[in-house]
């Protein structure tokens, strides 16, 4: 019941506001229109990158400047955590599989204070652990069946069938996204997995007198400047800063961690990837358009139905490229190559066409060139591969049966990928 509860609302937020611009949306593969990408070893002045150095040194900047500039938009300033809470833990979590380790993350700056919840589950082990880290949608109580997960207290989008009543959570809510995180596999795999949810970092809603904006303003400012950040930046800077804290964390081996992220979180979770070199492994779950999904293919959503119906994402830059993707000066392929050297993975569902598979591999493909400069396997597969047949070289893809979501098959490929890289 939940779980239908749960698809009916994803449903409902994946059609949302979308729905009324869908009837010129591309979903068959003849209607896309001829492109020309930008190439992942040309400058922006004609030259060619030809040696690792001008890779990192040049172009990778270069690259990262315009998707800070256009696209996600640049963070204003410098905020670290001001103290750190420990709720709980324990050494019987999973029936004394697992620790489990939950506590704040605060951040202060003037009179404003903003609280970002992890929820830990960590293999039993005196060694360091790598470790999943991702966000929610809900909060942490939804991503396990635990009556010690503390219930969030943020705002969270009303679903009043996982009671999620007057934007707040109630005991319903608990486990009512288990499906989407196989923490027992994980644990057993040897991995941690770190949780938060998004909205403790910033609500996703057009409105940016929550969460960590205004901590930025001056005098005066109400809402981020054309080049400064959306939510989708907004939620890799907690990304960041939660890596701060597992830096610290005696039990987590910082130097392995694997930033994933499905959908929106997808996105948040690539442009972390690209922002924060620390983040080891990068995973996008079906991260569509603005995420790994190449834009000017302009297949399923496009730059303008994505800036419309969720203008607080991108900074307003990006606006400038609705209807107008050949004008960028990038296209996402760069952005996954922003990752190189660290392993990236991408994955798309056969029934995920508003997220483009096709341009979600294509990306990936073309991004190989910067890893294939850096010495290593970018992807191994020239045409798309079918459908549960993962690729898995130092980019990983895969196309799945299903629709739009973050399933146990697609935790099984990361969780290989990540004993392929990581052990
Ligand atoms: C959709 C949006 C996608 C994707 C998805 C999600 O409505 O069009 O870009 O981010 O939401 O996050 O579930």
């Amino acid at each position: 019941m939940k779980n239908i509860a749960a698809l009916l609302f994803l449903t409902f937020l994946t059609l949302g506001n979308a729905s009324a611009q869908r009837e010129n949306v591309i979903s068959e593969e003849s209607k896309v229109p001829e492109y020309k990408l930008p190439d992942v070893l040309t400058r922006f002045n004609g030259k060619k990158v030809k040696s690792e150095k001008v890779w990192l040194k040049k172009q990778r900047p270069e690259i990262l400047k315009v998707f800070t500039n256009e696209v996600y938009g640049k963070v204003p300033g410098e905020l670290g955590i001001s103290d750190v809470k420990v709720w709980e833990s324990s050494e019987e979590a999973l029936g004394g599989l697992a620790r489990r380790k939950q506590i704040s993350l605060f951040f202060d700056k003037d009179d404003r204070h903003l609280e970002v919840n992890v929820l830990m589950y960590l293999p039993k082990t005196t060694e360091k652990v790598p470790v999943f880290l991702a966000y929610n949608f809900t909060g942490n109580h939804a991503v396990f069946n635990d009556p010690a997960i503390r219930l969030t207290e943020s705002w969270v989008a009303n679903n009043p069938s996982v009671g999620i009543i007057n934007n707040q959570v109630t005991e319903q809510s608990r486990a009512s996204a288990e499906d989407r995180w196989p923490v027992e596999e994980i644990v057993k795999a040897g991995y941690g997995l770190v949780a938060i949810y998004y909205g403790d970092v910033d609500p996703d809603k057009n409105d940016f007198s929550d969460g960590i904006h205004p901590f930025f303003y001056q005098q005066n400012q109400v809402s981020p400047k054309f080049n400064e950040w959306g939510s989708i930046a907004a939620w890799a800077w907690g990304l960041s800063r939660v890596a701060d804290y597992l830096e610290q964390d005696p039990m987590v081996d910082a130097k392995k961690i694997a930033v994933l992220g499905h959908s929106r979180l997808g996105k948040a979770a690539l442009w972390a990837g690209a922002a924060d070199q620390r983040f080891a492994m990068v995973i996008s779950n079906e991260s569509g358009c603005g995420g790994a999904a190449l834009s000017r293919r302009k297949f399923g959503e496009t730059v303008r139905i994505i800036n419309t119906s969720f203008p607080h994402w991108f900074c307003d830059n990006f606006l400038k490229y609705n209807d107008n993707e050949e004008q960028l000066p990038v296209d996402q392929h760069q952005l996954l190559a922003l990752i190189a050297p660290r392993p990236l993975y991408v994955a798309s569902a056969e029934g995920d066409k508003w997220a483009d598979p096709r341009g979600e591999f294509l990306s990936a493909k073309y991004a190989s060139a910067a890893y294939e400069l850096l010495g290593l396997e970018g992807l191994p597969a020239k045409e798309m591969p079918g459908i549960n047949q993962p690729v898995m070289g130092t980019i990983g893809y895969h196309i799945r049966t299903g629709k739009h979501d973050l399933s146990l098959y697609d935790w099984q490929q990361y969780i290989k990928f990540a004993d392929k890289h990581f052990k």
